[in-house]
């Protein structure tokens, strides 16, 4: 059987990540898809700036980090609403809003009854690892000023992955069984949202498979930087399945 040599499979790989690869950034149906895509990013990151403060409230003596983190968010939501105007495309709001409306619920629920660990964990880990998978996915398709702009967006998001791990890491043992039964009720809504968001995902290019793949890459990430073990891990990361 006749074998690929390096060099072919190098040129394979970088085919499949060329410009011919690039979407049409003004065909009506790639404008469909951002106007919906687009508004999810902009109410995640308005709705990402609201947590941030939230959770100032209930850790007072963190309040002004916090604050610095939502800024950050404030930020992004009007990146993201600058690349949606510079294609000529108008969020679809109503969408978006009805789109985390259950991850929403569940976190004021956490909020007002004290639940820190919670909060962290659907705010921090599960949407900053979600919005760190769909960026850099994204960054591989986007037009050239959405790139710049979510390039130097993910590179903030890493930093707020990193803030809600270090709060779970020093708390963990007061915390852990808060922190499986959140993830157990807010891992599947994260998985729902992708299977929601997967068809208009692919008409920008960005692949769902890929998607999942960087997530859980994200994910674990943070997880083993809390301190679980692989097993406790792999428990959370079934939560997804059923
Ligand atoms: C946290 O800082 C922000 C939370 C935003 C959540 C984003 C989820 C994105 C899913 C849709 C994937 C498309 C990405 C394209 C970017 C214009
Ligand atoms: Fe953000
Ligand atoms: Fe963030």
């Amino acid at each position: 059987m006749p074998t690929l040599q390096l060099t072919e499979v190098a040129e394979l790989k970088d085919q499949s990540f060329s410009s011919t690869d690039l979407p049409d950034f003004t065909a009506s149906a790639y404008k469909d898809a951002y106007s919906r895509i687009n508004a999810i990013v902009i109410e995640g990151e308005q709705e990402a700036h609201d947590n941030y403060m939230a959770i100032g409230t209930l850790i007072p003596g963190q309040a002004e980090e916090l604050k610095k983190l939502a800024r950050m968010e404030l930020k992004h939501m009007r990146g993201f609403t600058a690349c949606g105007k510079n294609l000529g495309v108008a969020p679809d709001m109503v969408f978006a809003k009805e789109f985390f409306s259950s991850l929403h619920g569940n976190f004021q629920k956490a909020l007002a009854a004290g639940k820190l660990t919670t909060c962290f964990l659907i705010q921090a880990i599960l949407i900053e690892a979600f919005a760190i998978s769909a960026y850099n996915v994204y960054i591989r398709v986007a037009d050239p000023f959405a790139k710049k702009i979510t390039e130097g967006v993910v590179q903030d998001e890493y930093l707020h992955l990193n803030y809600g791990q270090e709060w779970l890491k020093s708390n963990l043992d007061s915390c852990k069984d808060e922190l499986f039964k959140a993830n157990k009720e807010n891992l599947p809504l994260i998985k729902s949202m992708l299977d929601q968001v997967a068809s208009d995902a692919s008409e920008l290019h960005m692949d769902k498979e890929e998607l999942m793949e960087e997530f859980m890459i994200a994910y674990q990430d943070s997880l083993t930087e809390i301190g679980l073990t692989n097993r406790e891990m792999a428990r959370m990361a079934s939560a997804a399945v059923v």
